[in-house]
């Protein structure tokens, strides 16, 4: 499968984060990537580098003011203290309810709050370029397959689906799957089905289609009662406006065994060919893995080849997005068994 690799990933490479109040290493390291590439090659499966601009539907998926923060927040760190170089920013103040956020203030951890749903997104120097290149895999990903290829894999970090119209968290900055989707609609897609199978409810990607019918956002996830990301992803979400029903939360326990997450997936399934849509995205969380630090979910390796091989079945243009996924040293062979039992089947 054609495979788009973010030869800048590395940039961002943030040294820790916060867990239970204590500082501890990033689980969202380049290492990731890393596994994913050397099983890609060792399969001799073709690598390309990013070739298309996601300047146009950054804009589309995201607001002017988040984009023009991110691409300026490293410089605006270091204008503080230049021995600011060293250290890591969080923020520390957000504007919850009551509070404004429609006045940016001067300040840069409040404005780094207003920007952020967590804590848990740190910064490095790199960030901004390694996000944006991501988002331009993503981008070329699209392009490919809405130029005819069966399907197409965006090989990145950070990750993207938390990330909403204006606002960074969960490792995430800018939403890839969000811009691989909005280039199948600039490039001619009617309808787009855009299905997240990462643990995590994918809130960004939600909030940013949640009113509008064109891209139908389904996820299957852990439910947000007892799982990240908290405020987002239950199943009365269905969407607003000309985008109700276009919105379906498959929220499901931790602890989840793989067979009841497979009969989510065949909920998904039957919902995207009754969409009738053209082409699809997959928001390719690898952290419903067993073996996942961070997450309770049941998929064994072999369970990624038949996720795959389902995803086959529905007979669509399929572009595949990285996302999360923290057991780093088997994500290689359970990234590599969703593509081969999509193209297997
Ligand atoms: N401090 C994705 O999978 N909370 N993001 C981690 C450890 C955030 C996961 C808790 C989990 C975000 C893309
Ligand atoms: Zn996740």
């Amino acid at each position: 499968m054609i495979t788009f690799l973010n030869p800048l990933h590395p940039g961002h490479a943030p040294v820790h984060e916060f867990y239970r109040g204590e500082r501890v290493p990033c689980f969202e390291k380049p290492q990731r990537v890393d596994y994913v590439e050397q099983a890609l090659r060792a399969q001799g499966h073709p690598m390309h580098t990013p070739d298309f601009d996601s300047t146009a539907a950054l804009q589309q998926v995201h607001e002017a003011r988040y984009l023009s923060f991110l691409q300026t927040a490293w410089s605006q760190w270091l204008a503080l203290d230049a021995s600011n170089a060293a250290v890591q920013p969080f923020p520390s103040v957000w504007p919850v309810r009551t509070l404004r956020s429609d006045v940016e203030p001067d300040n840069f951890v409040a404005k780094l709050g207003l920007y952020s749903m967590d804590n848990g997104t740190p910064m490095a120097e790199g960030t901004w370029m390694a996000a944006k290149t991501g988002a331009d895999a993503a981008a070329s990903a699209a392009r490919s397959v809405a130029q005819g290829a069966p399907a197409a894999f965006c090989c990145t970090r950070p990750p993207g689906h938390h990330a909403g119209p204006d606002f960074m968290g969960g490792y995430c900055f800018l939403n890839n799957a969000a811009v691989a989707a909005q280039v199948l609609r600039n490039k001619g897609a009617g309808r787009v089905a855009l299905l997240d199978v990462d643990y995590h409810h994918g809130n960004g990607t939600q909030s940013i289609f949640y009113d509008r019918d064109d891209v139908l956002f389904i996820s299957i996830h852990g439910d947000p009662r007892t799982e990240y990301p908290f405020y987002l992803g239950h199943a009365d979400e269905r969407g607003a406006g000309l985008g109700l029903g276009f919105n379906l939360n498959l929220p499901l326990p931790a602890g989840t065994s793989a067979a009841r997450w497979f009969e989510a997936l065949e909920h998904a399934c039957e919902r995207v060919g009754s969409y009738r849509a053209d082409v699809m995205v997959v928001s390719l969380g690898l952290d419903a893995f067993e073996g996942d630090p961070i997450s309770r979910f049941a998929l064994a390796s072999s369970d990624f080849t038949r996720l795959g091989a389902r995803l086959s079945q529905l007979g669509l243009p399929t572009v595949f997005v990285l996302e999360g996924g923290y057991a780093a040293a088997e994500l290689g062979i359970n990234a590599i068994n969703v593509l081969d039992g999509f193209e297997n089947a």
